[in-house]
């Protein structure tokens, strides 16, 4: 086996504490022989560098020693080896583009990883209702090229595009910088093909947008996180590509006017909106001083809050006039401090980048400590300021988000992970989220890093219920171990 140790107990620096399953298996020499014999050589993966990659999530903070990594290249493939890692008692982690925030995706000790990159087909697109259906290793971002040349979007778009796959996104959930017009994936997506831990493949592939026939089992799929079964195939709506797009980037001065703003976009720009971010100033300062090649559209002088607004309809004049009123308009009420609309699609693009660029700015500014916040709007910035109050200068406390969604995106960066900084910010920050009835996973998850918190945000029996139906799915709990549920509920 790779020279990767084998840990039995493990901290992490973002103060996680478990041990492993001991009812789990450890893979031989025979294990690796079967997964040779049903699937491509190349597709098995011992080699160290590639799996040093694997092990790793994308904030390099959660870290596993799994030993092999496996490339299905179809959905047969994905049901051998899950029946196979069942019989054996082989726990597993299912990999898309391991680009997940919340330490899911990657192995807690020795996972098998099983990672969907080679399933990366479209099967189809129905051009008439515009019905996508794919594998799900597909890139969101080339799946978006894909249906735009065909007059289609896809109904989500994050920063991750260029990596992440739709089987991730459903896994996750994941929410995104459209929510505010397309709405979630429990919206959009038509139906879904997974293959249980035991290897039955559950074929609920459908592109109805009417099915009552009793419970709709794939729901319990979004979200799951890839501890129900694998995801392998998704049938998903993808809505008309509007022929206008207008951007504009705005300042203000404080947290009442962006929600001032919110309200008024709402009213007047309605159904236009496609995206509603906001940015307060630290996070801007943030990704302009690690990112090459971005600039503040706006005059030095900084501002407070800066605000994202992006409208889309079928009318470029309509589209144009109607932001220009809007903004107008804000500014008389003293909203908007100042703005700027985007002339072309680099300034467009330049203005995204921005927005986009945060989280990597934050990962290259040393540790970060992420939580995903959804929270009544009104007290939706009170959390950074009394974040901010709290840690003083030990660390820089950055607030930005999906606004329109009540997201917020609170962001504590320090040179290092410290026991003693995380001390501050937890329980606190999952204390307060619970005391004004938000919720402590808006739309990354709860992965490794907060499976025993859950209980923040979901009530007990709930909870119980939740922990039911991952027994009845996986008796063994093989899929996914430690993730989405605190693993004190699984040990004997
Ligand atoms: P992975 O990271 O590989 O996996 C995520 C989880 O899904 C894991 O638990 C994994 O086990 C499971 N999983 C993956 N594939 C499957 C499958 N086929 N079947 C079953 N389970 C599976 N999230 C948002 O919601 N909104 C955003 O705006 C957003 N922006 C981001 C920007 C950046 C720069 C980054 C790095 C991340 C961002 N994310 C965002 C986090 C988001 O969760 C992921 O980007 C994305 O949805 C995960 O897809 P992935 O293919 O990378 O999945
Ligand atoms: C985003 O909206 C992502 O950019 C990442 O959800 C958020 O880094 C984060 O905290
Ligand atoms: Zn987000």
């Amino acid at each position: 086996m790779a020279g990767i140790p084998l840990f039995q107990h493990r901290l992490f620096s973002s103060g996680i504490d478990t041990k492993r399953n001991t009812s789990f298996s450890t893979l031989n020499s025979d294990d690796i022989l079967y997964f040779k014999d049903i699937l491509d050589h190349k597709n098995v993966v011992q080699d160290e560098d590639r799996l040093v990659a694997a092990n790793v999530d994308w904030m390099r903070k959660y870290k596993g020693s799994s030993q092999l990594l496996l490339l299905p290249k179809n959905s047969e493939d994905v049901a051998k080896i899950l029946k196979y890692c069942n019989s054996r008692c082989l726990a597993v982690v299912p990999q898309g583009g391991n680009t997940g925030l919340v330490g899911g995706s990657v192995p807690v000790y020795d996972e098998v990883i099983i990672n969907l990159s080679a399933m990366d087909k479209i099967v189809s697109l129905d051009k008439v209702n515009g019905i996508l259906i794919c594998e799900a290793g597909c890139i969101l971002e080339n799946l978006n090229s894909y249906v735009e040349n065909e007059g289609f979007v896809m109904p989500l778009d994050l920063g991750a595009k260029g990596s992440c796959q739709i089987g991730g996104n459903v896994a996750t959930n994941a929410g995104g910088l459209h929510f505010i017009r397309y709405g979630s994936l429990h919206a959009n997506i038509l139906g879904l093909e997974v293959i249980l831990a035991d290897g039955t493949t559950l074929d609920m592939l459908t592109t109805l947008r009417k099915d009552n026939t009793g419970y709709d089992l794939k729901h319990l799929f979004i979200g799951s996180e890839g501890t129900l079964g694998i995801i392998t195939k998704v049938a998903l709506l993808t809505p008309c590509k509007p022929s206008s797009r207008s951007i504009a980037f705005l300042a203000c001065n404080d947290y009442i006017c962006c929600q001032k703003l919110l309200a008024e976009a709402k009213q007047s720009l309605g159904e236009a909106i496609s995206a509603f971010e906001f940015m307060d100033y630290h996070s801007v300062e943030m990704v302009l001083a690690y990112t090459e090649g971005v600039r503040n559209p706006l005059p030095a002088s900084p501002y407070n809050f800066y605000v994202l607004i992006e409208t889309t309809t079928s009318d470029e004049l309509y589209d144009r006039t109607k932001l220009e009123a809007f903004l107008l308009h804000a500014m008389e009420m003293g909203l908007v401090s100042d703005g700027v609309i985007a002339q072309d699609l680099n300034q467009a693009s330049s203005f995204w980048r921005i927005r986009e660029g945060i989280p990597e700015g934050l990962l290259k500014a040393g540790a970060v400590y992420k939580y995903d916040l959804s929270l009544p709007i009104q007290v939706l910035y009170a959390i950074v300021e009394e974040m901010r109050a709290r840690l003083g200068n030990t660390a820089k406390v950055v607030g930005y988000g999906h606004l329109g969604d009540g997201n917020l995106h609170l962001n504590i960066s320090t040179t290092h992970y410290d026991d003693k900084i995380l001390s501050e910010i937890e329980p606190f920050v999952y204390e307060w989220t619970a005391k004004v009835r938000g919720s402590i996973s808006a739309e990354h998850g709860l992965g490794l890093m907060k499976a025993d918190k859950i209980h923040y945000s979901k009530s007990a029996e709930t909870v119980q219920v939740m922990t039911s139906i991952k027994k009845l799915f996986d008796p063994k709990g093989i899929m996914n171990p430690y993730k989405l549920l605190p693993h004190r509920l699984f040990q004997d």
